[in-house]
């Protein structure tokens, strides 16, 4: 399935807009994330001892940047390649972080559906369809060989 130059360059633009704003953005995705599925609280470190969302955590953070960074990632390759390349290293590296934090298939629902959230809730006006559905296409890729590694380390 072929991805768009215009597809790209809506991923692009979405994430300069959301990167301005790091901390309020990654709070709002990881708060979604919990909203969604409040059982997923338990599968993150920095948040197993704590009551609520910690604000300015620094892991929280850098995390969440991480996951809009390879969606993004992702984008330009299936737009460049029409596939997505994560270098090895990196997909096992992912793929051990999830399986050992017992992250199974659904959660990749309940991220996506948090990201999209996100999205919507950081270009407001410049929000629609277009742009969901061109997140999305990269989230499934990627979330495709991330979940393809965890069964083969499984
Ligand atoms: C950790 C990315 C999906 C839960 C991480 C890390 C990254 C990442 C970059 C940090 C690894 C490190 O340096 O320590 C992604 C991407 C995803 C994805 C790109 C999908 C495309 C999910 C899903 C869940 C999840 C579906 C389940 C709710 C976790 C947990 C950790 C983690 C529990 C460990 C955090 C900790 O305790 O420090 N993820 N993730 N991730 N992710 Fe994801
Ligand atoms: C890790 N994996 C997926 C999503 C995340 C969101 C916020 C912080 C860490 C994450």
């Amino acid at each position: 399935i072929g991805f768009t130059e215009k597809q790209e360059a809506l991923v692009k633009e979405s994430w300069e807009i959301l990167k301005q704003d790091i901390p309020k953005y990654s709070l709002h995705f990881f708060s979604q994330i919990l909203e969604i599925a409040p059982a997923a609280k338990g599968l993150f470190s920095f948040l197993r001892d704590s009551e609520e969302v910690p604000h300015n955590n620094p892991k929280l953070k850098a995390h969440a940047v991480k996951v809009f960074k390879m969606t993004c990632e992702t984008a330009i390759q299936l737009r460049e390649k029409g596939k997505v390349v994560v270098a090895d290293t990196t997909l096992q590296y992912l793929g051990s972080i999830h399986l050992k934090s017992g992250v199974i298939d659904p959660h990749f629902e309940v991220v996506k559906e948090a990201l999209v959230r996100t999205l919507k809730e950081g270009l407001g006006e410049k929000y629609n369809e277009e742009v969901e559905g061109a997140w999305s296409q990269a989230y499934d890729h990627l979330a495709l060989a991330i979940k393809a590694e965890m069964k083969q380390q499984d």
